[in-house]
């Protein structure tokens, strides 16, 4: 009733800027039928959900395009200043569902496909995800690119075309193996390849003095060429016809003519080494974590960041002819270090092509760039061996020694002749293997650097970069990580944008996410509890049938469904997820019938990938399937509980998991999670959170209240103390102290140690990894807090007028996490970008 008004206003809104192509069931009908007889070649009286899927993203695809142009053209004709988000990282997930939600024909396109005998849902799950990416970081990428269109900044994102994504992760007995990605075999209609659009890179090769007008200048001689071609992704926008473009590269031989190598007489020899050029778009590198030292990893950087660059100054001239302006028209923006060989390549094309001398080359860079860090420890950060950057890019190499010797020298003056100071700041590391420091390298040449979360900006500001800090404390910003919630409410979760809707009375939450506060009016009405757990009830149903087909393991609607999903890392605990998981099963078989009735039936839910080369990790999910195996198939405990690993989490997959969960666990020990978006997407979908009080989770406390979530575990500032004095018990275990590490806790390590779950040599290195390093991750020590976390959850899981009102509180909390936010405070504060609306 209420609903429908709104949305039919919604779509009167959209319908106003319907363009040349018609939105209309009818219109859109005739086009899908179209695409299936023209593009894809099957008859239109005869073809399946996924010819159906490919005839709709083309009938859609249309439709992007046309807006894409209109954006394009205006923004070239009112010249603002434009944002390049550089990423070598973007998790798009599909397409379909997101896009004809921003485009606003959703429910004409349902009708459509209907008439013709198809069930929009179904044709949306035909589509794979575009994987280009790990994990968070990626992801946040692809949320920042939906609000910067959405906000009508003129933004561009630039990233690679990897022909692999990340792996698929399949389970055989329980350990992970990984297989490639082939996401483009079954073509991609959300990409528009530019053939035109190419530029040369080069690698390799030596620098050369030559003399230029008198005055001796440095060229690089290059040896080896490669050349990029564009493929561009438009990103629409929701209520507005802005759409925006991400540029993505792929690798092709080049095609100039390389006739010294063909009169060598080898063609076919020739033909199969130019064919190489292709293998650095070929694979994303599966570690979000590390990768030290690889030449195509270094390569993939520096294709992406000299074609991207080539791109942006090439518009650049189009539009202006004097480089004093490009700070007014031109942000750079690094995501993380691994696009900051930008620096050089900026400078090299400043001074040796455009004869910029270089004091006033590096003031233009120093106004152009800017840089967020997502890594919380200094371990963490990217280094890049001296040896392979100068082989590899020789001039760079020079530039960034000299970029090196200019800090020094005003270092020097500001701070005077404390050596361990310098040395510690200096961009070059010396030492074993002399490198590159990337994030001093990024700090020193941007104007703003920027934390993803209060307490990771503090923790740059008084350790990581304290020295930086003190230098430049204006430089360092908090911009707290944000998601979108059209994905994260609107297309993964349809009955709770309808509900939320109703009960606001306006669909304006998904333009404006603050107005979600506005569900705090209704949070102690019973008719709107009752609606609210009946859709919660609703995604349950989804993932339990999911879990079914994916596991066989039939799990019951009434237990709490309690999920951790994200990478498999030590830091993220998902073994004290599992070490809690056997502590609830050893309580249960010691319980007599009667207190088993009283038991909050749980459905355990793990998902995530390992690194290939992360030993630890891959023994943590063997873990989890080992335990799952006893307990599930143990029928004492039946649906008391159950444990599930899912397999091959990725964003569709996350689609589901998120708005079907009743608790989410965020388990990182205190000072090892920069922020966290997941657990952003768990608020945005009612689910409470059981979590430690690190990264963005300390913000959502504020905004929350800490009675609306389950807390527990060692605060940032305590376990420095706690792994020095209050662990190295563990060690031995005979003697393992009570207190600081719960008997409970080593009896649950010992069993796996036995061989209780099985497998026990292929665990001793998992327990070693807890206890001969003495507890780093303090999962011990954080144990029975942590089992206290728990109980607190299952207490108020049993009163459900109580978990109904914090679910409801979480959502009308999340407005401050939507990406939107995010971005908008990016924009005005440190890129000084400004909307560009395209009229109707
Ligand atoms: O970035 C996310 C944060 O929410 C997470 O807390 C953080 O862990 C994550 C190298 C990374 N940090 N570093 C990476 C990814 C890929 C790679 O090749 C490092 N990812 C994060 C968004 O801010």
């Amino acid at each position: 009733e209420g609903l429908g008004e709104h949305r039919a206003k919604a779509e009167r809104m959209f319908s106003l800027m319907d363009g040349f192509l018609k939105n209309d069931p009818i219109s859109l009908q005739k086009d899908i039928l179209h695409h299936v007889e023209y593009t894809v070649a099957r008859s239109r009286f005869s073809f399946d959900d996924f010819e159906a899927y490919q005839a709709l993203s083309h009938t859609i695809r249309d439709r992007l395009i046309e807006r894409w142009h209109d954006t394009h053209i205006f923004f070239k004709r009112t010249k603002p200043k434009r944002l390049y988000f550089l990423s070598l990282e973007f998790l798009m997930g599909r397409s379909l569902s997101n896009s004809v939600i921003n485009l606003g024909i959703q429910d004409q396109c349902a009708e459509a496909l209907n008439q013709l005998g198809f069930e929009f849902e179904v044709v949306a799950e035909q589509e794979g995800d575009a994987a280009l990416g790990n994990g968070g970081l990626a992801r946040f990428s692809a949320c920042q690119m939906d609000s910067l269109a959405t906000l009508d900044y003129p933004a561009w994102g630039y990233g690679l075309r990897y022909e692999y994504g990340l792996f698929r992760q399949i389970i055989v007995d329980g350990f992970q193996h990984e297989q490639p990605d082939y996401w483009l075999n079954f073509g991609n209609p959300w990409e528009i390849a530019r053939i035109h659009v190419t530029y040369e890179v080069k690698f390799y090769g030596t620098v050369e003095e030559v003399e230029m007008n008198g005055d001796k200048q440095k060229i690089w001689i290059p040896g080896e060429t490669v050349e990029a071609v564009a493929y561009d992704n438009p990103i629409p926008g929701y209520g507005t016809r802005n759409t925006i473009n991400l540029r993505l590269w792929a690798a092709k031989p080049s095609s100039k003519f390389d006739l010294e190598a063909y009169n060598t007489g080898d063609y076919i020899n020739s033909v199969v080494n130019r064919q190489r050029a292709e293998t650095i778009s070929n694979v994303l590198y599966p570690d979000d974590r590390s990768h030290q030292g690889k030449e195509l990893r270094l390569k993939q950087q520096y294709f992406f960041v000299s074609a991207s660059l080539q791109d942006i100054m090439r518009r650049f001239k189009e539009e202006h002819t004097n480089f004093d302006e490009l700070p007014e028209k031109v942000a750079l923006h690094l995501n993380d270090t691994h696009p900051s060989l930008s620096i050089a390549e900026v400078m090299r094309m400043l001074v040796d092509e455009e004869h910029l001398n270089w004091n006033k080359a590096w003031d233009i860079v120093c106004k152009i760039f800017s840089f967020t860090t997502h890594t919380m420890v200094a371990e963490g950060l990217e280094k890049i061996p001296v040896d392979l950057l100068g082989s590899l890019l020789p001039r760079h190499l020079e530039i960034l020694y000299e970029i090196n010797h200019h800090f020094m020298e005003e270092l020097k003056e500001r701070i005077g002749l404390d050596y361990s100071r310098l040395s510690q700041m200096s961009i070059v590391e010396e030492g074993a293997v002399k490198s590159i420091r990337m994030a001093n390298l990024s700090i020193v040449c941007s104007h703003t650097v920027n934390g993803v979360s209060k307490l990771h900006l503090e923790t740059l500001k008084t350790k990581t970069f304290k020295d930086f800090y003190g230098l430049w404390p204006e430089k360092f910003q908090c911009k707290t990580n944000g998601v979108t919630q059209r994905r994260w409410i609107v297309v993964s979760n349809p009955s709770l944008r309808d509900l939320i809707s109703k009960w606001l009375g306006t669909e304006a939450w998904i333009r404006d996410p603050d107005i979600l506060s506005g569900l705090r009016d209704h949070v102690d009405n019973a008719d709107f509890h009752l609606e609210w757990k009946m859709v919660k009830r609703i995604n349950k149903m989804r993932l339990a049938e999911y879990i079914e087909a994916m596991s066989g393991v039939k799990v019951s609607l009434d237990a709490m469904f309690d999920v951790q999903v994200k990478r498999i890392h030590e830091y993220k605990r998902q073994l004290l997820n599992i070490f809690g998981i056997i502590h609830r099963y050893n309580c249960l078989k010691n319980m007599d019938k009667d207190s088993r009735r009283k038991v909050v039936p749980r459905v355990c839910i793990i998902g995530g990938k390992a690194a290939p080369g992360y030993e630890m990790a891959k023994k943590i999910i063997k873990l989890c399937h080992a335990v799952a195996e006893k307990i599930n198939n143990d029928t004492d405990i039946g649906d008391l509980l159950k444990l599930v690993f899912i397999p091959d989490y990725n964003v569709s997959v996350a689609e589901l998991v998120m708005p079907g969960a009743d608790l989410s666990q965020h388990l990182s020990t205190a000072g090892n999670e920069a922020s966290g978006t997941g657990n952003m997407k768990f608020l945005m979908n009612g689910c409470l959170l059981l979590a430690t009080e690190d990264g963005s989770t300390v913000e959502i406390i504020e905004e929350i209240g800490a009675d609306n979530l389950f807390l527990f575990g060692a605060k940032v500032d305590e376990v420095a103390d706690l792994r020095e004095n209050g662990v190295s018990n563990l060690a031995p275990l005979q003697n393992a102290s009570p207190l600081k590490v719960p008997l409970q806790f080593v009896r649950i390590l010992r069993m796996v140690r036995d061989g209780y779950f099985g497998h026990k040599d292929y665990f001793k290195t998992l327990c070693d990894s807890v206890e001969a390093a003495n507890d780093y991750y303090l999962l011990g020590t954080d144990f029975m807090s942590y089992l206290e976390a728990q109980a607190a959850a299952d207490k108020t899981f049993v009163n459900q007028e109580k978990w109904t009102r914090m679910s409801i509180l979480s959502v009308a909390g999340s407005g401050r996490f939507s990406s939107d936010r995010t971005i908008q405070d990016y924009a005005e504060s440190t890129w000084k970008i400004n909307p560009c609306r395209c009229p109707l």
